[in-house]
């Protein structure tokens, strides 16, 4: 694993090495030199969201798509294996190995007056987790289909030539089912879920700014769900802080890097049909957990295209455990402006 973080980290390294020789060698090259001090406004990676505000009257559609491969388990910030957790040396029947969620994420913006942006966002995910029993047996679970509709607003708090403050607040609506099964008809694990079930409130606050082709920002924000669910429980808030650094290529370009730390808490309540004593995964109070993550990304636009993908790892994982661990994730999105 740790040389996987040295790659990435290398990785990264000599891209923002090679795009600030690009930029300085870019006036005889490739005849974009006046990019090194262009003015477009402030830009943040694919995976943050919230990050803009559009024209008065303006459109935006937007797909993205995101995959997360988990695999392994930790306590803490330390690994443990199956055996440790599994009978009889543990105390549980059955446990986690690996999971991949996939998420494709539908959205649309539009602008009815100045400095306010509103939008509609529509998560379609697919969950896939592997379990093995004590025996050794090794079985899958899945689960597909819509998560919570998500509504927001992006207010433009206050902008210079060269900077902006936004503020975002999105609500949540319980339309993802929390009543997914396995063949046997009983409900799956939290993790396995496809919505919270409940209400859901999330502010942020967002800065970002550019100046000579280099772009830089932050954002911090909440999820708070407001009411239990039909399945007596609430999902734990969560809570996150991300800075990025842009350098922007020729005209149409950027490569980037982001740190994004999040933690979330456990869960209110528990579904009365789990069994928190058969698997790790059916426990309400296993699911907190604080996490930060290296993003890569590289940004192309074009007229009023945006295409862009973003990948990386954690670099800290901290676990109320036995829990799986998240390996690396990926962001690609396409976005459609008018
Ligand atoms: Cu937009």
């Amino acid at each position: 694993m740790n040389w996987l973080k040295v790659c990435a980290v290398v990785f990264v390294c000599s891209l923002s090495a090679w795009s600030a020789e690009q930029c300085a060698s870019c006036g005889t090259d490739c005849g974009c030199g006046e990019i090194c001090e262009c003015n477009h406004e402030p830009r943040a990676p694919i995976g943050v969201m919230g990050d803009h505000v559009h024209h008065q009257g303006g459109w935006m559609v937007s797909y993205r798509y995101m995959f997360m491969s988990m695999e392994g388990l930790r306590d803490g910030t330390s690994s443990v294996s199956l055996d440790q957790v599994l009978m009889p040396t543990g105390t549980y029947m059955m446990a986690p190995v690996s999971m991949d969620m996939q998420m494709h994420m539908f959205g649309a913006m539009y602008t009815p007056i100045n400095n306010l942006t509103v939008g509609l966002m529509l998560p379609y995910k697919v969950n896939k987790m592997e379990m093995q029993a004590m025996s050794g047996v090794r079985s899958e679970m899945d689960s597909s289909g819509f998560g919570d509709l998500k509504l927001s607003g992006n207010y433009r708090l206050w902008s210079s030539s060269a900077q902006q403050l936004l503020f975002n607040l999105a609500l949540s609506f319980p339309t993802g089912s929390i009543d997914e099964e396995n063949a046997a008809g009983q409900h799956l694990p939290y993790p396995m879920q496809l919505g919270s079930g409940s209400y859901g409130l999330i502010p942020g606050i967002t800065y970002s700014g550019l100046s000579n082709g280099w772009g830089w920002g932050a954002q911090a924000n909440g999820t708070f769900y407001l009411n239990e669910n039909d399945n007596d429980y609430t999902l734990g808030n969560r809570y996150g802080l991300q800075a990025w650094g842009l350098r922007d290529l020729c005209k149409s370009s950027a490569l980037s890097l982001r740190l994004s730390g999040n933690r979330v808490e456990n869960i209110h309540g528990a579904d009365p049909t789990l069994n928190p004593m058969m698997t790790p995964v059916a426990d309400p109070n296993l699911r907190a957990g604080t996490q930060v993550d290296l993003l890569a990304g590289i940004d192309y636009r074009k007229n009023f295209m945006r295409l862009a993908l973003e990948a990386g790892l954690p670099v800290y994982q901290e676990l109320d455990g036995p829990q799986l661990e998240t390996d690396w994730k990926v962001i690609a999105g396409l976005q459609l402006s008018f």
